[in-house]
C-alpha cells in the first residue's frame, strides 16, 4: 500500500492567491492542492491535504497522523513563530516531518526568523514559492523509501 502523507496548512493560507501576491504568488490553495495531488500520484503517495485557522484543529490532525500517516508536510503559517503546542504535537509523531514556507521567512521581519517547528522538522523549505510543497513531497518520498 502507498504511504500516506498529511499536508497541513495553517491560518490564513485559505487566502492564498487572493491577497499579497508579491509575497505569496498568484496560486490559490486549491491550485496548490491540485499540484500536490498530481505529484503524489507520480511519487506513489496518498495525501490528506488540509487547512485550518484553528490551532487545536491542526494539533488534532497531527495526533490523527500518528495512526494514519508515515509523514507530515506542514506549513504552520503564523503558528510557526508562536506555537509550542504544535511543536509538542509534532514531537509525539514518529514519522518524517518537513516544514514548508512559501516566502523566504529569513528575508522578512525578524519575528519570522524563529520557528518552533524547525526544532522537530527533518527538513525546511522556504522561499521557493508554492513549488516548495512539490519539493517537500519529493523529499518525503525519498525519506519514506530509505
Ligand atoms: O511563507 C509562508 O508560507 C508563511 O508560513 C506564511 C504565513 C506567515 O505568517 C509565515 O511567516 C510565513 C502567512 C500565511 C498567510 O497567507 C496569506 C496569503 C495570502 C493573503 C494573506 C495571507
Amino acid at each position: 500500500m502507498n504511504p500516506t502523507v498529511y499536508v497541513l496548512n495553517g491560518p490564513n493560507l485559505n487566502l492564498l492567491g487572493m491577497r499579497q501576491p508579491e509575497i505569496y504568488g498568484h496560486e490559490t490553495l486549491a491550485d496548490v492542492e491540485a499540484e500536490c495531488r498530481r505529484v503524489a500520484v507520480e511519487l506513489g503517495l496518498e495525501i490528506a491535504f488540509r487547512q485550518s485557522n484553528r490551532e487545536y484543529e491542526l494539533i488534532d490532525w497531527i495526533h490523527e497522523a500518528r495512526e494514519a500517516a508515515e509523514g507530515i508536510v506542514i506549513n504552520p503559517a503564523a503558528f510557526t513563530h508562536t506555537s509550542v503546542a504544535i511543536l509538542d504535537a509534532l514531537n509525539a509523531f514518529d514519522g518524517s516531518v518537513l516544514e514548508v514556507h512559501i516566502s523566504n521567512v529569513h528575508k522578512r521581519e525578524a519575528f519570522r526568523h524563529h520557528s518552533y517547528v524547525s526544532a522537530r522538522a527533518d527538513g525546511v523549505i522556504a522561499g521557493c514559492g508554492t513549488q516548495g510543497y512539490e519539493l517537500a513531497l519529493r523529499r518525503m518520498a525519498r525519506l519514506l523509501k530509505a
